[in-house]
């Protein structure tokens, strides 16, 4: 376990509930916060505050001594631009003072949706490198560009390290056939964000948080520099759920799927 405490944002959401009790089961000692009430049992060695993103202040306090900051909070789906910017802009450069303060490195849920208007790779064609360029499908996807590029300077400035995880589908199975290419299980997120915390060193890093899925979208990314491999794949849901498409052409084209074709209004 790492030798200080960390802190986790976004702790009573579907994804921090995981990592609340897998980590704490793991000998973490974790510092929860959340806007909304944790749900569960406390667990052992863990505190809860519960705190707006707004309270760049609270943050500060929240961190104090803690030597990583798991970034889980935040508005996790499209919505209009004034609900996205509060949380996702505001209370995430909340949390990168509170990390350059502390001098702790930040892991932060960045998404598949900061490039979610990459067409999806057909038959042979090339997979989709991280350094490729930001194509977001939406204002949520906008924001997790602007995250990871919020990381990149607190890098280069203040040398606030900084694991960013573009999340594809993190869910306890695959449910359409999207996700035999984007699903990440519970358990290889878990490992995950061990070692985007454990590792002695990760600089600025952008990893394709996806499982082993021989159908993935992507290729290279930065995951030696944590030692961090999946271990689990979609493939075995593909009698289950690979013939659930949308139907929707925008939708089956890019990477994003579905967010890509909300208020899509492009006519050429
Ligand atoms: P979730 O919506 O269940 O959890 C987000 C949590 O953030 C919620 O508990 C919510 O109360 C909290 N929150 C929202 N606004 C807040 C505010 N102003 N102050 C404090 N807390 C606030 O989402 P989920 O699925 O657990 O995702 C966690 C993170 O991972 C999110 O940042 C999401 O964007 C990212 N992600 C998740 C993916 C997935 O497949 N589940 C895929 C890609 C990214
Ligand atoms: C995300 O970023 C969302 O948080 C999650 O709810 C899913 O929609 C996921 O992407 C996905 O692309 O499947």
């Amino acid at each position: 376990a790492p030798d200080k405490p960390v802190l986790l944002t976004g702790a009573s959401g579907n994804l921090g509930r995981v990592l609340a009790r897998e980590l704490a089961a793991r000998g973490w000692t974790l510092r929860l916060t959340d806007i909304a009430p944790f749900p569960d049992a406390l667990p052992p060695r863990a505190a809860f505050t519960r705190l707006d993103l707004a309270d760049g202040v609270g943050l500060l306090r929240l961190a104090e001594g803690c030597g990583a900051i798991l970034h889980f909070g935040g508005i996790s789906v499209e919505q209009p631009f004034g609900t996205v910017l509060g949380p996702n802009i505001q209370g995430l450069y909340h949390v990168y003072e509170a990390a350059r303060r502390e001098g702790a490195r930040v892991v932060f849920a960045s998404s598949n949706h900061a490039i979610g208007f990459h067409e999806r790779p057909h038959g042979n064609a090339a997979k989709l490198d991280v350094d490729c360029a930001f194509r977001p499908d939406g204002f949520y996807g906008l924001s997790k560009a602007y995250g990871e590029l919020m990381g990149r300077l607190y890098w280069d400035k203040h040398g606030v390290e900084n694991v960013n995880l573009r999340i594809g589908s993190c869910f306890p199975e695959p449910t359409d056939a999207r996700m035999l290419s984007t699903w990440l299980s519970y358990a290889d997120l878990v490992r995950l964000c061990e070692a985007a915390v454990t590792a002695p060193r990760s600089g600025h890093c952008v990893i394709w948080a996806c499982s082993d899925n021989p159908a993935s979208f992507w290729g290279r990314d930065h995951r030696d520099r944590i030692g961090w491999q999946p271990q689990d794949s979609a493939e075995a849901w593909r009698a289950k759920v690979g013939q659930l498409t949308s139907g929707n052409p925008v939708t089956e084209r890019y990477q994003g799927g579905g967010y890509t074709a909300m208020d899509y209004t492009r006519r050429t």
